[in-house]
């Protein structure tokens, strides 16, 4: 019985040692999001949607993988990169002064939290088959449904980013393609300007299908429509930019909405 002592000891403190080393070391990965953005590749073990915590932030780290992923062939680059401990739950972004991935080209919500009653998914083709507005992805707020009576529902994502007080002129840029079965009122596309708080700063743009003679029509697509607008009066604060798409009212007969290019230009 004495004689197993030791080696039990030894078994648990093995144990310990790997469970520490699962817990603390296993995890630390080193991730640039704008890098990932603008690479337009996630490595296999980044998961959307996992929240990522930063640690030693920023250091020094190879750059060959990202390099790679860019199709470069350049090895052995160093930048200041991010170091982040993957954890379980929802993703973690700080806001940036910058849109995080807004042509959606991670194939994922990444930074983008997102919400509602209808659909919300990143799509590689609408669902008339057509291809995204640029790249190889695009948001949608809402699926096709039947031209029918419908309750209230709504889909919709927001960023918040940070609007530098030194900024000179700051402008939000996007695309997006309502199709509605009703007319504006009854179903629209919203973007808001909002607080952390989700309280209203601004309405950006609310668009549908608005016709003189006030008769919907089933699946309008009103085709892709860009868009901009100055949020210079708000520079200094951290914002919320909110995109909703909306059957308004029960008994609407149905909207979708897809959206692509979202930015933030910032002059000093
Ligand atoms: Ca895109």
């Amino acid at each position: 019985m004495s004689r197993n002592k030791p080696r039990r000891l030894a078994v648990l403190l093995f144990i310990a040692a790997m469970a520490l080393w699962l817990i603390l070391l296993g995890p630390v990965r080193a991730i640039h999001q704008p890098t990932l953005a603008a690479a337009g590749v996630a490595p296999d073990w980044l998961s959307p949607g996992a929240l990522y915590v930063p640690c030693l932030t920023p250091i020094p780290f190879p750059t060959a993988w990202a390099d790679a992923a860019r199709g470069s062939g350049v090895a052995g680059a160093v930048a200041p990169l991010r170091c982040y401990l993957p954890v379980l739950t929802n993703c973690y972004c700080p806001p940036k002064s910058a849109v995080q991935d807004g042509g959606f080209e991670m194939g994922a919500f990444g930074c983008w939290q997102h919400g509602g009653e209808s659909r919300q998914a990143i799509l590689d083709r609408l669902d008339d088959g057509e291809p995204p507005r640029s790249g190889r992805y695009c948001a949608a707020l809402g699926a096709p449904v039947s031209c029918e009576a419908h309750p209230q529902a709504e889909a919709w994502m927001y960023q918040d980013v940070d609007l530098p007080i030194d900024a000179r002129m700051v402008t939000v840029a996007f695309t997006y393609r309502v199709v509605s079965n009703d007319i504006l009122g009854w179903a629209a596309f919203s973007v808001e300007l909002r607080t952390l708080d989700n309280v209203l700063l601004k309405r950006i743009l609310t668009d549908g299908y608005d016709p003189p003679d006030r008769i919907a029509i089933c699946a309008y697509d009103l085709g892709w429509r860009s868009y901009n607008c100055d949020l210079t009066p708000y520079a200094g604060g951290t914002v919320r930019l909110w995109f909703s798409s909306r059957n308004n009212w029960d008994g609407g007969l149905g909207i979708w909405t897809f959206v692509d290019d979202v930015s933030l230009t910032i002059q000093r």
